[in-house]
């Protein structure tokens, strides 16, 4: 199957027909699909098929228990409204790859797996990269068990009625440890590849990043009848504390967005009771990020007491700053080097969203390939890549597999 014939058949799995984008929330139906696909296509190939204990797909070529595997894949969940590109670019071009390296007869001198990790981006949890983060131990199983989306089904309870057996989900090292090299290759999420004129470019580091619950709580009451006076309004410490997030971003250089509320009653004509603010902020460094968000939380605190309204603020999650292995990424930068269509430097760019590669990047030798995307847009429908890129970048994830798993 051909890059283009795989894209086209994944692409009308969980896409919203009203915004063009995409809803492939973990272990939901739409996930169940993308799932299936991606099990499809590894038995189509011939490769072994397995899920492992927390629910991230593999396919095998080769005996994984000979160790030292190159391992390549990304995910295929999005966020609400996503984009096409965000992790499915990642598992569709791995599959390309190795068509192509079966297509170059090359002789495999080590085990190579193609990997489906599950719910990276955390759209129904709360948590991003829950799939890896498991395996790695950077999530426990209590912490895990915790985990609810917003109809009040839990991470468990979810598994389950997706088919997949819940108990068995925790550290999973020794699979960790076949792995020699992961390379995740994603689209881009920022434009420095546009402007560099590249098509493809290699990983140096993932920012800090985290995601903080603010609950200004405040008193319910009747929009027409309550004096401003007698209101204790906590969307009036939320607003402000937006506000106050974007000035701090601005100030460290750094970003910080509210892209979640929840309001209860949520009622038109009553005053909130509850406005729940998810703060995501992310920086170069951890002392900038601290900054940050100490800085919005001083300033949150003021606006709550300021309106009478009570104010918890909860760290939901937090992946500190990823330094990608530097001996792979020479590798990669020299293998690349080699080639045509990447140019014969390879641009190194940082990036602020978070990966699977990061989370196994304590664990496992990572690295990353990034594909051009012309308008740096993503988590959005408007997210893109050129065809002829995602070939391109096809053919890079195909010489660096070839270079690390044909020596
Ligand atoms: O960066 C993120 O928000 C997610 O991990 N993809
Ligand atoms: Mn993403
Ligand atoms: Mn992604
Ligand atoms: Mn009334």
């Amino acid at each position: 199957m051909t890059f283009h014939s795989m894209w086209a058949e994944l692409l009308p799995v969980g896409r919203s027909s009203a915004s063009g984008g995409y809803r492939r929330f973990a272990w939901t139906g739409a996930d169940a699909d993308c799932r299936d696909w991606f099990r499809a296509q590894a038995e189509a190939r011939g490769l072994t098929y397995e899920v492992d204990r927390n629910g991230n797909q593999w396919a095998w070529l080769g005996d994984p228990a000979e160790g030292d595997a190159v391992v390549t894949g990304s995910h295929l969940d999005s966020v609400p409204d996503g984009g096409a590109f965000d992790g499915p670019l990642g598992v569709v071009s791995s599959f390309a790859a190795l068509d192509e390296l079966r297509a170059r007869h090359v002789k495999f001198t080590r085990p190579v797996a193609i990997v489906n990790f599950g719910d990276e981006e955390g759209a129904r949890f709360g948590l991003a990269c829950v799939g890896s983060r498991l395996a790695a131990g950077q999530l426990t199983v209590e912490q895990a068990h915790r985990l609810t989306d917003a109809d009040g089904i839990t991470l468990p309870q979810a598994m389950e009625r997706a088919g997949y057996d819940p108990d068995t989900i925790g550290p999973d090292p020794e699979r960790l440890s076949r792995i020699g090299a992961f390379v995740e290759l994603h689209v881009e999420q920022g434009r420095a590849l546009d402007l560099s004129g590249d098509r493809v470019g290699i990983a140096s580091a993932i920012w800090p990043h985290g995601r903080w619950r603010f609950d200004f709580r405040g008193e319910a009451n009747h929009a027409g009848t309550t004096r401003l006076v007698d209101r204790r309004d906590p969307m009036l410490s939320y607003a402000e504390t937006v506000l106050a997030a974007r000035r701090e971003a601005q100030l460290a250089g750094a970003v910080a967005t509210f892209g979640k509320i929840s309001v209860e009653p949520n009622g038109v004509n009553a005053i909130p009771s509850l406005v729940r603010g998810w703060l995501d902020s992310r920086a170069a460094d951890q002392a900038t990020l601290d900054t940050v968000v100490t800085g919005v939380e001083k300033a949150a605190r003021e606006y709550a007491e300021a309106h009478g309204v009570e104010l918890d603020v909860v760290r939901e999650s937090f992946t500190p700053v990823v330094e990608f292995e530097h001996a792979l990424r020479d590798e990669l930068a020299r293998i690349l080097g080699r080639d045509k269509h990447a140019g014969l430097t390879v641009p190194v760019l940082g990036t602020g969203a978070g990966h699977d590669a990061g989370i196994l990047s304590g664990t496992v030798p990572t690295a990353m390939l990034f594909v051009r995307n012309p308008t740096g847009v993503s988590h959005s429908p408007a997210e893109y890549a050129a065809e002829d890129d995602c070939v391109a970048g096809v053919t890079a994830l195909a010489d660096v597999l070839e270079g690390l798993a044909c020596r």
